[in-house]
Formats: C-alpha cells, sequence, structure tokens
C-alpha cells in the first residue's frame, strides 16, 4: 500500500518537566500521524543531540530550532515520500543531517518525524501501532511486557540525597493486569510508611512518579520497599530492580556512594552485597558510561544470578552495542528510541542485542509526555520488559494504561 506523506507539521509543547518539547504530524491525504518526544536529565555523553535553543527564551531550552528544522528542512525532503517505508524515511533524514550524531538538525526534530510516520503508516494500514511495529521488526509473538516500576527516586530525578536514581519494583504475575495491580498496591503501601517513617512530607514524588523521601544511605530504600512488599505478602512474585545511573555519581576521586569515595572494586562489593541481601534481579548503570572495566567485573561476578543493564554506555548505538558483546560488559540493553533518533536505528539495536542474547528494555525518558509509543514499541518488538516510572501520573501511566487495553485487545 503506497502511503503518501502530505504534509509535516511540528509544534513546541511543554513536557512532564515543563520543559519545551517536540511534537510532530505527519499527514497523508486523510490520516494523521501524532507523535512527543521525550526528553532526558541524566543524559548519556554519547547520546544522538537534543537540539535546544539556548538563550533567554525558556531558559535557553527552547526548542524552536529542532521545529524549524522539521518544518522548513525535513518537511520539504518528505513530501510526497511512502511513510510505510520507515528505512525510506529515516535514511533520507539521516542523510540530510549528515553528522554523526544529529547535531545539525537535531535528534529531537528527527525523531519526531521517524516516529508520527510509524504512526500514520500504521493508520492508514489499519493496523494497531505494536502489530505494524511487529511486521517491522519480524515478530509476530506479542508478549506484554513485565513493568518495571520505579517508585523510590532519586539522583537526578529528586531533591533528595540518595545517589542511586532508580529503586523499581518488578512484578511478574500471570497478566500485565495484574502485575500493574500489584505495583500499584505496593506503591500505595510504601507512601504509608514512608509517612509513618519519616513524615508526611517526605512521600512528596520525584520526576518519574516514584516518592523522594530524603534518604541518604542506598540500603534504605531496599529496606522499605522489602517491607511493603512483604506486608502485602508478594515476596515471590515482586523482585527488585536498581538504575544506579552511576554516571552521575562518579567523579575523578571515584563513585560517590553513601557518603564515601568509593573504587571500582569497593563499588562491586556494595553490588554484591545487595544482590546477596535483597531480591534484586537486574542492575542497570552499575558504573559509569565510560567504565568499561566496571562493567566487564561485574557481569563476570553477577551476571549469570542479575539482568546487567546498559543505558548511558550503550545509548541505544549499534556500534557501542557490538563492542560491549565482545568485551562482555552487560547482559542486556536499554532501547531508549531519542537516544539514537530514529526508529530504524533503535530497532536495529534490539535486534542486535536479541541476536547475542541479551535482554532487551524498553524505556521512557524522566522527561514525558502523554504519548504511548513505547507501550507499543515493547510488544511489537516482543522483548518482554518495560520501564516507565511509577504507577503515578498520567505521563508515566499512558504508557501503562496502553498495555491495558493492548492486553485486552489481545484476549489475555
Ligand atoms: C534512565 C532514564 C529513565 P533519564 O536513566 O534510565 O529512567 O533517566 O531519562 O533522565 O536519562
Ligand atoms: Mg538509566
Amino acid at each position: 500500500m503506497y502511503s503518501k506523506i502530505t504534509r509535516i507539521k511540528a509544534r513546541e509543547i511543554l513536557d512532564s518537566r515543563g520543559n519545551p518539547t517536540v511534537e510532530v504530524d505527519v499527514y497523508s491525504k486523510s490520516k494523521r500521524g501524532r507523535e512527543e518526544v521525550p526528553s532526558g536529565a541524566s543524559t548519556g555523553i554519547h547520546e544522538a543531540l537534543e537540539l535546544r535553543d539556548k538563550g533567554k527564551r525558556y531558559l535557553g531550552k527552547g526548542v524552536l530550532k529542532a521545529v524549524n528544522n522539521v518544518n522548513k528542512k525535513i518537511a520539504p525532503r518528505l513530501r510526497n515520500k511512502n511513510c510505510a517505508n520507515q528505512k525510506l524515511i529515516d535514511d533520507l533524514m539521516l542523510d540530510l543531517d549528515g553528522t554523526a550524531n544529529k547535531r545539525k538538525l537535531g535528534a529531537n526534530a528527527i525523531l519526531g518525524v521517524s516516529l508520527a510516520s510509524c504512526r500514520l503508516a500504521s493508520k492508514i494500514q489499519r493496523k494497531p501501532l505494536y502489530k505494524y511495529i511487529g511486521a517491522l521488526f519480524n515478530n509476530k509473538r506479542f508478549t506484554l511486557p513485565t513493568p518495571y516500576m520505579n517508585i523510590i527516586n532519586g539522583g537526578k530525578h529528586a531533591d533528595n540525597r540518595l545517589q542511586f536514581q532508580e529503586f523499581m519494583i518488578v512484578p511478574k504475575f500471570k497478566t500485565f493486569k495484574e502485575s500493574l495491580r500489584a505495583g500499584s498496591e505496593t506503591y500505595h503501601v510504601l507512601k504509608k510508611l514512608i509517612g509513618k517513617k519519616y513524615g508526611k512530607s517526605s512521600t512528596n514524588v520525584g520526576d518519574e512518579g516514584g516518592f523522594a523521601p530524603n534518604l541518604n544511605k542506598v540500603r534504605e530504600p531496599l529496606k522499605l520497599i522489602t517491607k511493603a512488599v512483604n506486608e502485602l505478602g508478594y515476596g515471590r512474585r515482586i523482585k527488585i530492580a536498581i538504575d544506579a545511573a552511576a554516571s552521575e555519581f562518579y567523579s575523578r576521586k571515584g563513585y560517590l556512594v553513601d557518603d564515601k569515595y568509593l573504587t571500582q572494586n569497593k563499588l562491586l562489593k556494595v553490588y554484591e552485597s545487595l544482590v546477596d541481601e535483597f531480591p534484586i534481579i537486574s542492575l542497570e548503570d552499575p558504573f559509569s558510561q565510560d567504565d568499561s572495566e566496571g562493567f566487564v567485573s561485574i557481569t563476570e561476578s553477577l551476571g549469570r544470578k542479575v539482568q546487567i543493564v546498559g543505558d548511558d554506555s550503550l545509548v541505544t548505538n549499534v556500534e557501542r552495542i557490538k563492542k560491549a558483546v565482545e568485551l562482555k560488559a552487560c547482559n542486556a540493553l536499554l532501547l531508549k528510541v531519542n537516544q539514537i533518533g530514529t526508529l530504524s536505528e533503535a530497532l536495529d539495536a534490539a535486534k542486535l542485542a536479541m541476536d547475542n542474547n541479551w535482554n532487551v528494555m524498553v524505556s521512557h525518558r524522566s522527561g514525558e509526555t502523554s504519548d504511548s509509543f513505547i507501550a507499543d514499541l515493547a510488544v511489537g518488538i516482543g522483548c518482554g520488559q518495560i520501564k516507565s516510572g511509577a504507577p503515578c501520573r498520567s505521563d508515566r501511566l499512558a504508557k501503562y494504561n496502553q498495555l491495558l487495553r493492548i492486553e485486552e485487545e489481545l484476549g489475555r
């Protein structure tokens, strides 16, 4: 089916943190695909470039340059092209940009068009988005992902003293619906426990909807979460995951954890003891983005028991994943579409990871919108895992709620 793009229109909107981001509409004769672009806070230095205007407007965070690049440069190039040819659409934009990190047009400009073209094509073909993505990825096994819910926020996502960025619960029930319910129940019991122990103001939430009490020792949130899980009797079904986002607490002095600077080896020992003590099944960015030695050592020591997820170190980039596979520097990929900037490249990254028997977890960014594309993406590629923050705040729930609808549609 030939599906010509007739018009592309981008605009500046605001994201969940109140910062500007790009929204793109791609039109055919009778339909429209619309997508909103997310934005990170703990961004890896190797990520594709998010173009911001600088200057006074929005304290430098405006995205009018990126919007202009879509409307004035990308739109004329893609007019009359077939939106169902995702590779062609993405390649034309890569060509137009011509830089390795998309700094000319901005990854935020390119991604908006890439995702909105895909959305439009799925509508023209009257296919649910996950099925359309499944066809692009040669996948017909549509599995609902296990949610990784970030219920205690630290690091760059909260104004507390917790160094580790994300403390997640991983409910594994028979259906997604039940997992979400158990996750939500745990979230509310945790709220009660935190309120009782640290006072009501401690239940304020961070960027991803998780609580952000002013704790400073990494064991404290783990104890609180374990208590909430056990109070509900979910000990066997709900496990724990951490995204340390270690690039953010690493400096020349070492890794600053629990008020002490640690060497790579000492930090490894901390993780080993946490995994011994708590039901942890997944560790993301345990070391800084360029500390491949740290990643190799933890994959060797804990990789059989625990999934070691690369985020800042891999940035959804095929070349960096290839290197990590060779080095055995992790065994799972965090898949963030805006780290790389086109859907085609993100799908290539997922394929490469899967071909090497790695796990893949689709991920939101800490700055989000009501867009739910990544829910369909996770089902479409059948990767089995998604992280989209706490079961709280509409920007996070847009994804979980979409998964409820997909599960219903698949009749499970
Ligand atoms: C991460 C993400 C999402 P940010 O580190 O995994 O949780 O955070 O979007 O700020 O990079
Ligand atoms: Mg991360």
